[in-house]
C-alpha cells in the first residue's frame, strides 16, 4: 500500500498525469471566502471574492453559481448576473441550477429547500425534519430530491410530495451523488477523530459498497475532512480534503490516488472538476458551440388522481400528471430513460422534435421500435431541435389520454420576443372511464348521437364521446361543477406573459380567449407566423400556438375553453392585488384564428416543380366504426414512399362531417391550404393542422429525413382504429 501511494505521488511530481483529459478545478475556500479556479497543476486560472462561499456549480452558459448566503449567478467577467437572498433565503448553504433553469436551495437559515423559478417564484418547498442544517442539495433525474439533512447526520431522498422515500444515517453528511446504478455516493464530513472521516459508497439497501478513510483504513488512505467531491464520467474520483487543503484524486479503480494542491487553495469546501476544453469560461469558441445533456428519469406508472375533481386511476410519468416539464436549450440533447411499471406495453413520442436521421427514438410502438414491455426500459436520447413548444405523450394504443403526456419546451438561442415571463397552458378534453371503455363504447354505438348536431344538419360533428370536461394543466372541474377546481393562473399588472398553449385533448379542438386580454399569436408547432392579434384561438389536438397576452386589467377574468360545438370549461386569470375570485359571466367570444389562417412572417421560397402529389382521401362511418384513408386502415394498408430530395404534397380530401387534425412526424410542413386556392406566398410551417369536415388541404414539406414516420390523425379514437399511414423512406 505504501509503495502504491510513493507510485502515484511520483506520478504527480513527474508531470505525467496520466492519460486524463487535462481538467481545470473550481472551488469555494471557507478560509477566503473566495470561488477559486485553477489548473491540476495548482496554477490560478481565476477568482471571485465574496464573503463566505460554499457550494459551486458551473452551468451550461459558462456562468458560475455560488452561494455568499444569496446565491449568485456570476459571469466569467464577475459580473453578478443573477442574485436572490433575504427575505427569501436567508442563509443559502447549497444551491443548484437546474435545466429548466429553476434553482434549488438549501436555506440554513429558515432550514428549508426551495425550488424557485428565475422570476424567484417558489414552486416547491420543503422543511427539512428537525430544523436540520444543510450542505447540500440536488434535484435528482427521477424528479425527487436528495438533502444532506448534516447536522441531523442523515441523508434523505424526498418526492414531490415531500414524502422521504429513502435515507441513509452516518456522521455528518457534506455531500452525496446518486450514481447511474441507483448508488448513493457520500462525503461523512464530521468523523469522531482524525481516523473519523471517510467517503461511503452504498446501494438502496444501505449496503456498504465500498468505503474510503474511515476508521479502518490504512494511514496513507486516511481523509482529513473530505467535505466536497467531484466524480468523472470514467470513475475518477476528485476530494477535496478542507482540513489539509489538499484535493486527493482516487483513480477509476480506485486504488491510486494523487494529491493535488494550489496556493490560492486553503480550505476547499465544495469542489467541481470540469474538462479544460469544455470549460466555457476560459473557451474562445462561442458558447453555443457546445451542446450539452440533459437527462431524466421517467417511470411510466399508475397512481391516483382527481384532474377534475373526480377520482380516477392516472397513469403518468413520476406519479405527475401532466407529467414533468421538459425544459432545455435548443441543440443541447435530451436523454429520457424510461421505466415501464404500467401492466402493458409503452412508448413515448416526442411531439415536434425534428428527430433529423433518428426515426428510431421517435416513439411510435412497432413503427419507430418495438414497444416497451412491462418491467423493460428504454432510453431516448435525440437532439432538442426545433426550438418552441412542443409536447409528449405516449404513442402506445389509446394511452395517452390516460395522462401519459407532458410539455416540452425548447428555449430558443436567440431571444426572439419580448414579454416578462412564460407560462407553459396544457389545456384539453378529460373523460372519467379508461380510453380502452371509451373505445369499446364508442365501437358498440353507444355514442352515435355524441355532440352531433343530427342528420341532415349542415353543421360538422364535433366529438365522438359526450364532452365531460377541460383541464387547464391537469386541473378543471366535473362536469356537474360539483367538484374539482379552476385552476388560477397570478399575474402582475404591466407584464407581458408568453403562453405556451397546447391542446393535448384526446377528441375535441376547442377554442380558446382570456376574456378582455387580446392575444398576440407569434408562434405555432415551434415556428414563427406573421404575428396576429385576435381576441382568441382555435387549436385543434396536438397543435401548440404561443401567444403574447398583456396583462393591463385588474380583478379576475375567465380562461375560456370550449368545444367547437359550445361546451366550455374555465381557468381564471387573477390579478394578484385583486381581491375578485370570480370572473364576470357571460363575456361574448371575440374574433379568433386557427391553424389554416395563420401566415409566415416573411415570403417562402417553395420549390415550384418536382413535387410528388399524393392524393389522400378520408372516410368514415360510425357502424360499423371506422375511419379510413383511401378506404384502408393502418396497420393493413401500404406506406407511402417517397425518396430524400423530393418536395412532397399531400392533397387531403375530407368528405366526411368531421374535422381531422393531421400530424406527420420527423417533418414540418408548410399549410397551402385549399386545392385551388393555394398561399405559396406565405405558407407557414408546421407538423399538425386540422383539414375541416366537408373540406381540403394542401401541405407540402421536404423529403429531407430517411426513416420510417407516422402520419395520422391525432384524434385518439380515430387513430386507434386505423387512420394513419406510415411515410416511408428506401432500403428501411
Ligand atoms: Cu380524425
Amino acid at each position: 500500500m505504501l509503495r502504491t501511494f510513493l507510485y502515484a505521488l511520483v506520478l504527480f511530481v513527474s508531470g505525467a498525469s496520466s492519460a486524463r483529459a487535462d481538467k481545470v478545478i473550481y472551488a469555494a475556500d471557507h478560509n477566503t471566502g473566495k470561488v477559486v479556479k485553477f489548473k491540476e497543476d495548482g496554477t490560478p486560472l481565476w477568482e471571485f471574492p465574496n464573503r463566505s462561499a460554499h457550494d459551486v456549480q458551473v452551468l451550461a452558459n459558462g456562468n458560475i453559481l455560488i452561494n455568499p448566503r444569496s446565491v449568485q449567478e456570476v459571469s466569467p467577467e464577475k459580473e453578478i448576473v443573477w442574485e436572490v437572498g433575504p427575505p427569501l433565503v436567508m442563509h443559502a448553504e447549497a444551491c443548484q441550477r437546474l435545466p429548466s433553469g429553476n434553482t434549488m436551495i438549501a436555506d440554513n437559515g429558515t432550514h428549508t429547500v426551495i425550488d424557485i423559478t428565475p422570476d424567484k417564484k417558489v414552486v416547491w418547498k420543503y422543511d427539512v425534519p428537525g430544523g436540520a442544517n444543510m450542505r447540500m442539495v440536488r434535484r435528482l433525474a427521477n424528479g425527487n430530491t436528495l438533502i444532506c439533512a448534516s447536522s441531523s447526520n442523515v441523508v434523505l431522498e424526498v418526492n414531490p410530495q415531500k414524502e422521504i422515500v429513502w435515507k441513509y444515517e452516518l456522521p455528518f453528511p457534506y455531500l452525496a451523488e446518486r450514481l447511474e446504478n441507483g448508488d448513493t455516493l457520500i462525503s461523512s464530513g464530521d468523523g469522531a477523530g482524525q481516523r473519523g472521516y471517510f467517503l461511503i459508497q452504498v446501494d438502496k439497501d444501505g449496503n456498504t459498497v465500498w468505503k474510503y478513510g474511515g476508521e479502518d483504513a490504512p494511514k496513507e488512505e486516511q481523509l482529513n475532512w473530505p467535505s466536497g467531491f467531484s466524480r468523472q464520467a470514467d470513475g475518477t474520483i476528485y476530494v477535496s480534503e478542507c482540513r489539509s487543503a489538499l484535493i486527493r484524486v482516487i483513480s477509476p479503480d480506485r486504488k491510486t490516488f494523487q494529491i493535488i494542491k494550489s496556493p490560492v487553495m486553503e480550505h476547499a469546501a465544495t469542489i467541481v472538476v470540469v474538462d479544460e476544453e469544455k470549460d466555457q469560461s476560459s473557451s474562445a469558441a462561442p458558447k453555443d458551440q457546445t451542446s450539452t445533456v440533459h437527462a431524466f428519469d421517467f417511470t411510466a406508472e399508475a397512481f391516483s388522481g382527481r384532474p377534475d375533481g373526480r377520482p380516477k386511476e392516472l397513469w403518468g410519468y413520476n406519479g405527475q400528471f401532466p407529467g414533468p416539464e421538459i425544459r432545455v436549450r435548443e441543440g443541447d440533447r435530451i436523454r429520457v430513460n424510461v421505466q415501464n411499471r404500467l401492466p402493458v406495453a409503452t412508448s413515448i413520442h416526442w411531439h415536434g422534435m425534428k428527430q433529423k436521421n433518428n426515426w428510431q427514438m421517435d416513439g411510435v410502438t412497432s413503427v419507430s421500435h418495438a414497444p416497451i414491455e412491462p418491467g423493460a426500459s428504454f432510453t431516448y436520447e435525440f437532439v432538442a431541435e426545433p426550438a418552441g413548444t412542443h409536447w409528449y405523450h405516449s404513442h402506445t394504443g389509446l394511452q395517452y389520454s390516460e395522462g401519459l403526456y407532458g410539455p416540452l419546451i425548447i428555449e430558443s438561442k436567440t431571444n426572439d420576443y419580448d414579454y416578462d415571463r412564460e407560462q407553459v397552458l396544457m389545456v384539453g378534453d378529460w373523460f372519467v372511464e379508461k380510453s380502452d371503455d371509451i373505445f369499446k363504447k364508442i365501437k358498440s354505438g353507444a355514442y352515435m348521437k355524441a355532440e352531433k348536431p343530427g342528420k341532415g344538419s349542415a353543421k360538422p360533428d364535433y366529438g365522438d364521446v359526450p364532452f365531460e370536461s377541460f383541464i387547464f394543466n391537469g386541473k378543471g372541474r366535473s362536469p356537474d361543477r360539483s367538484q374539482g377546481e379552476r385552476n388560477t393562473f397570478m399575474v402582475e399588472k404591466g407584464e407581458t406573459i408568453r403562453f405556451r398553449i397546447i391542446n393535448s385533448s384526446s377528441t375535441y379542438a376547442l377554442k380558446l380567449q382570456i376574456d378582455g386580454h387580446p392575444m398576440t399569436v407569434i408562434e405555432s408547432d415551434g415556428h414563427p407566423v406573421q404575428p396576429v392579434t385576435v381576441d382568441g384561438i382555435t387549436i385543434d389536438i396536438g397543435e401548440r400556438f404561443d401567444v403574447l397576452v398583456k396583462a393591463n386589467g385588474s380583478g379576475t377574468h375567465a380562461i375560456r375553453a370550449a368545444t367547437l360545438g359550445g361546451k366550455t370549461g374555465l381557468a381564471l386569470l387573477q390579478y394578484k392585488d385583486s381581491l375578485v375570485t370570480k370572473p364576470a359571466k357571460d363575456v361574448e367570444w371575440g374574433s379568433t384564428i386557427a391553424g389554416p389562417s395563420l401566415v409566415a412572417p416573411q415570403p417562402v421560397d417553395l420549390p415550384a416543380t418536382g413535387e410528388r402529389s399524393v392524393e389522400l382521401n378520408f372516410s368514415g362511418s360510425m357502424m360499423p366504426y371506422a375511419w379510413r384513408i383511401n378506404g384502408q386502415e393502418f396497420p393493413d394498408r401500404p406506406s407511402v414512399g417517397v425518396q430524400e430530395g423530393e418536395h412532397v404534397r399531400f392533397v387531403m380530401k375530407n368528405p366526411t362531417m368531421m374535422a381531422h387534425p393531421f400530424h406527420l412526424h420527423g417533418h414540418y410542413f408548410r399549410v397551402l391550404g385549399r386545392p385551388g386556392e393555394l398561399n405559396l406566398k406565405n405558407p407557414p410551417l408546421k407538423d399538425t393542422i386540422t383539414v375541416s369536415a366537408k373540406d381540403a388541404m394542401v401541405v407540402q414539406f421536404d423529403a429531407d429525413n430517411p426513416g420510417k414516420w407516422f402520419f395520422h390523425c391525432h384524434i385518439e379514437w380515430h387513430l386507434g382504429i386505423g387512420m394513419a399511414l406510415v411515410v416511408q423512406y428506401p432500403d428501411l
